[in-house]
């Protein structure tokens, strides 16, 4: 066996029902393999080995009270996968589906698109399977304090910074700051996502879904086109959903498509962003409710299958959204580019089935790398004490997105497979985190 199926071999046979983990492993070390195992000293120095092993691993129990006074338990996670770039930086994310598999494969994942940004942040995520879903602002409040008084005792803006992923926004990020604060007597950079009223950096709750779009962009121009009068659907309509469609729109696109776990909503007129954000960020209502708005819009009380004719899909809603029977929609509607919003949306399969039809593809690591590379920013304005506006921060995220396209595009030419972007990303993220971990020693 050779190196990257020994590594994959170890990952199946040690990390047992992990199934996510396993595929974000091998949706990494497969297209880099031939780099991976002609540079020896890769194998030579376990680098691999100790890649897919986190740093640590802390899981605890959540014990937190709900409106009528019943104590409620929840497990709660942070994986601190590696810190050889920067200290652990990554999301929390609040779902009944979040289990360690999932976090590991976040973590995992986290790794090499905080290489990708070029700043210094290494990976990690956390979370918990408590589902934030019809709880009021009080149990919300009485969970994520209970979650940060034992997440306190292993985060720090120099050792690891925590931000917000599914189920976890600008409020939780608040209530989560507040018992930091209340345990440590510190205000200090230890999470990002936090509100602009209190050291959050303007632009930040934008920036996956716009950086999303400035990534692709970038994909579209090197094939001579553009978001200028194109159709694009969009499944999800939380964080990145809403952002990714308000910049699309900005440059000149119409939005078709939304949906959430219950249904998804189609608006052949384009869809109006202020009605969703009103509806999802204002009310924290169904996707459902946009009908009440567009009498002419239609609501699916059902999976979203991608079977809408459009030109541009932009996945941002959760891992495996995008299946085979899905891209085969997409291929069949006549899509020309598809880029991930959200983390690890299009499985193996259906991923070589887009590249194998000539679609534009832009890998996860590198097309939503927009989120933490301005939480990255808002770790240096919370060092530097200061305050950006938003336009310099949004400048500088699309200078961050473009230099992520043009390494990747740069890596995936050097290769010999211009516009493999899949293979540009994992090669160029590789190579940095390895470089790292060469330089620091055995440990
Ligand atoms: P939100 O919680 O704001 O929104 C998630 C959206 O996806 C909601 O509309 C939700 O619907 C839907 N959704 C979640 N789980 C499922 C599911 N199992 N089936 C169907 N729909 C689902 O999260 P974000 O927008 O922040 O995150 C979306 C994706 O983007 C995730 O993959 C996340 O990891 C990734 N991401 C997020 C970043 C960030 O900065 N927030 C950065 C980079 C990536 P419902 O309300 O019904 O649950
Ligand atoms: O998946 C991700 O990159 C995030 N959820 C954002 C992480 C961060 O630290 O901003």
């Amino acid at each position: 066996m050779n190196y990257i199926e020994r590594i994959i071999e170890k990952v199946l046979q040690e990390n047992p029902g992990e199934q996510e983990f396993h595929q974000a492993v091998i949706e990494t070390l497969t297209p880099a393999k031939t780099f991976i195992e002609s540079n020896k000293i890769y194998e030579n120095l376990a680098i691999l080995e100790r890649l897919i092993e986190p740093d640590r691993q802390i899981k605890f129990r959540v014990v937190w009270s709900d409106n009528k006074g019943i104590i409620r338990t929840n497990r709660g996670w942070r994986i601190q996968f590696n810190n050889a770039l920067g200290p652990y930086k990554g999301g929390l994310r609040f779902h009944p589906s979040v289990n360690t598999g999932v976090i590991k494969f976040l973590g995992f994942e986290q790794i090499f698109k905080n290489a990708l940004t070029g700043l210094p942040i290494g990976g990690a995520k956390g979370g918990s399977d408590f589902d934030p879903k019809d709880k009021s602002d009080f149990e919300i409040m009485s969970f994520c304090q209970s979650f940060m008084t034992e997440l306190s005792r292993h985060i720090g803006p120099e050792t690891d910074v925590p931000a917000g992923d599914i189920g976890v926004g600008g409020r939780e990020i608040g209530f989560l700051f507040g018992q930091y604060k209340r345990l440590k007597n510190v205000h200090e950079g230890v999470l990002t996502g936090k509100s602009v009223d209190f050291d959050g950096l303007p632009g930040r709750k934008e920036a996956t879904g716009y950086g999303l779009v400035y990534f692709a962009e970038e994909m579209l121009a090197a094939i001579k086109n553009s978001f200028e009068n194109k159709k694009v659907a969009i499944s999800g309509a939380g964080n990145v959903a809403i952002y990714a469609a308000e910049k699309a729109v900005q440059y000149g696109a119409k939005v078709v498509t939304m949906s959430d776990s219950n249904g998804w909503i189609y608006d052949e007129r384009g869809i109006n962003i202020d009605f969703v954000k009103e509806i999802k960020e204002l009310k924290r209502e169904r996707i459902f409710e946009y009908i009440n708005f567009e009498p002419n819009a239609k609501y699916f009380n059902s999976r979203f299958d991608w079977n809408i004719a459009c030109d541009i899909a932009l996945p941002c809603a959760t891992q495996n959204e995008i299946l085979v029977s899905d891209a085969k929609n997409l291929i069949k509607n006549g899509i020309i580019a598809l880029a991930e919003g959200a983390n690890m949306p299009t499985d193996f399969e259906a991923i070589k089935l887009i590249k194998e039809n000539g679609i534009e593809f832009g890998p996860a690591k590198a097309a939503n790398a927009g989120g933490v590379s301005s939480s990255a920013l808002e770790m240096s304005q919370n060092s530097m004490k200061t305050c950006w506006s938003f336009d310099e921060s949004n400048n500088r995220l699309h200078n961050i997105m473009k230099k992520i396209f043009n390494d990747i595009s740069d890596t995936s030419l050097e290769f010999g497979e211009p516009k493999n972007y899949l293979l540009g990303a994992n090669i160029c993220a590789f190579k940095r985190v390895a470089k790292a971990m060469i330089a620091q020693g055995v440990y």
